[in-house]
């Protein structure tokens, strides 16, 4: 048997044997080339004034601080990749909070979420993601929307976000390593996406489909999965109020490693299911492939909602790992949504 991290056993493609790899702290990274960027992009926007390069750049929204992290106010946080330089001029930004998603639960430390990504393509370490992502080109970037639909259409993803507007919504999150974040997303809802683009009566699923371009991500070329990475929800999954269009994080659009420029997140289901930097959105009459489904059907279901009662085949799924605390908190079904989505799954 042969494992991968995230996904472990992988019954067709298991070629190579993932073991973890220990990095430097970030803090003992020197900071130099960081500063030495930012001070050139700022210079690029006109800014010379010293005042400006004191204040942060990346959020590190701490929306309140608790007992159990006390010293988590807010506190000025260098960029670990360029990309973030690109949210100080990008319009709708910071997009209103949504009145229905702004509970008062302690946000997640944005500079850990920036550092701790799923995202295959460039490395299954989750840890080195955000430093592998220069290569990768995130403008322009056309969205193809089709398949069954009346009003197919294609348009970059900077249109898509001024054509649909943008609001804020604090939402949990939870990946099936049992690991969890909660993080304010900046998007729309996929609902008004579908409205627009007037489905057919025989589309009864959304399939969407990442990047693929093995000059701009390293891990195309080293990991034998059946890239694209895919993935897809039913319509009415797809339809419901609480499955967002991200294409911001913390107040600013999505850095590289969040899936940038524009990603799906579907808080109720586990993190797989929120697939990154889509270049196709395309319904469809027949449930379609995923990638993980492919590689690992029993492990990694089409549906895969959160349930702290349905163990993973080698792991209990009954509570989750928050990154940034590293508390340990029950699991919740659903993920907590169930008052927006159990519907969907009840029979009769
Ligand atoms: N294209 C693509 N999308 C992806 C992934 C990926 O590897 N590639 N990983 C998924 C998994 S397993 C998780 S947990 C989340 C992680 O999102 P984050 O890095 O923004 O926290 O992205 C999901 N979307
Ligand atoms: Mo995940």
């Amino acid at each position: 048997m042969q494992r991968v991290y995230f996904c472990g056993i992988l019954p067709r493609m298991a070629n190579t044997i993932h073991r973890p790899e220990w990095h430097l702290p970030e803090s003992m990274i020197t900071l130099e080339a960081v500063f030495q960027n930012r001070r050139r992009f700022l210079r690029q926007l006109g800014f010379t004034g010293a005042g400006l390069l004191a204040s942060p750049l990346v959020g590190c929204s701490k929306a309140e601080t608790t007992a159990a992290n006390p010293a988590s106010g807010a506190k000025p946080v260098l960029s670990s990749t360029a990309t973030n330089f690109v949210a100080v001029t990008a319009k709708g930004y910071p997009a209103p909070r949504n009145p229905e998603f702004d509970p008062k639960w302690t946000l997640t430390d944005g500079s850990v979420a920036a550092r701790y990504n799923n995202f295959y393509e460039f490395t299954t370490n989750k840890e080195r993601v955000h430093r592998l992502v220069d290569r990768f080109i995130t403008a322009p970037w056309p969205v193809e929307i089709g398949g069954l639909v009346e009003k197919p259409m294609t348009l970059d993803a900077v249109e898509l976000a001024e054509m649909m507007g943008l609001e804020e919504r604090v939402y949990r999150f939870r990946c099936v390593e049992a690991w969890a974040m909660i993080v304010p997303w900046t998007g729309f809802p996929l609902r008004k996406l579908v409205e627009k683009v007037s489905p057919k009566p025989e589309a009864k699923f959304v399939r969407f489909e990442t990047f693929f371009r093995p000059d701009q991500a390293p891990n195309f070329r080293d990991q034998n999965y059946p890239w694209p990475y895919t993935e897809g929800l039913r319509l009415d999954e797809a339809m419901n109020p609480l499955t967002l269009v991200a294409t911001g994080i913390y107040g600013k659009p999505l850095p590289k490693q969040h899936g940038a420029p524009i990603r799906i997140v579907v808080p109720w289901k586990y993190g797989y299911k929120s697939i990154k930097s889509i270049v196709k959105i395309e319904f469809v009459a027949k449930q379609p492939t995923t990638l993980w489904e492919s590689l690992a059907p029993d492990e990694y279901p089409f549906e895969s909602n959160v349930d702290p009662g349905k163990p993973h085949p080698r792991w209990s799924q009954a509570t989750e790992r928050l990154i940034d605390s590293g508390d340990r908190v029950k699991t919740l079904p659903f993920n907590g949504y169930g008052s927006y989505v159990a519907k969907l799954y009840s029979k009769g």
